[in-house]
């Protein structure tokens, strides 16, 4: 059991349909495995947790990590930019768009905060904290420590790519930082989760079982 307190703090991540298989024709760009699993689970936890927050990737049309933007290129191959390696991705989460739409079936409605990443042109952002040239910062970061929230337990998509990212990034600004593993899915690039599991065993972030904390 893990008792929860007031500074603790549920972080859901881009939990939008680009990201989950597409159901009625929307959402799908970026679908990852078995995504709409997640999403009971997600519900029950965030009607429990005394502070839920949202994260949502919000890309301008042209942005830095479509493959459509760069001639000659293939989604999921990697290029060099100016803050070094970026991996490329389909057309997704457009802001405004449906497939950028939290998933319908999330239920979050005590959510104090959207936070809203990846809108620069020029720089994808896949941490909630810090954008990838690992410089810009989101202000979670100062959002989290005004509001003496101190534990973020990190659900949502994609394991392997923005819950890794905010996981390790909170854990190093200072954040107690835990991934719910089973409420997560992942890209499953190859090597994609054996390194995210191997990136969070030397960050000491745990990775637990939701039933852990005791409360459903
Ligand atoms: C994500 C790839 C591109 C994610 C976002 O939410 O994990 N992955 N943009
Ligand atoms: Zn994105």
């Amino acid at each position: 059991m893990l008792p929860l307190t007031q500074s603790d703090a549920l972080l859901i991540i881009d939990l939008q349909n680009d990201f989950c298989p597409a159901v009625d024709g929307i959402g799908g760009a970026l679908a990852v495995a078995d995504a709409h699993a997640i999403v009971p689970g997600i519900n029950a936890l965030a009607a429990r947790f005394p502070h839920t927050l949202l994260t949502q990737d919000w890309h301008p049309a042209q942005h830095i990590s479509f493959a459509s933007s760069h001639a000659g290129t293939e989604p999921y191959q990697q290029i060099e930019v100016a803050y070094g390696p970026q991996t490329l991705w389909p057309d997704h989460c457009l802001h405004h768009s449906s497939g950028a739409a939290f998933h319908p079936a999330l239920d979050v409605p005590r959510a104090e905060l959207i936070l809203r990443k990846g809108f620069r042109p020029h720089i994808d952002s896949y941490s909630a904290f810090l954008e990838n040239d690992q410089t810009t910062a989101t202000g979670l970061a100062g959002y989290l420590r005004e509001r003496r929230i101190t534990r973020l337990f990190l659900c949502g998509l994609a394991y392997d790519f923005c819950v890794r990212f905010s996981a390790i990034d909170g854990k190093a600004l200072g954040f107690e930082t835990i991934v719910l593993e089973d409420l997560t899915r992942a890209v499953n690039l190859p090597g994609s989760v054996a390194d995210t599991h191997g990136a969070l065993v030397a960050a000491n972030i745990p990775e637990i079982n939701s039933e852990a904390l005791g409360i459903f």
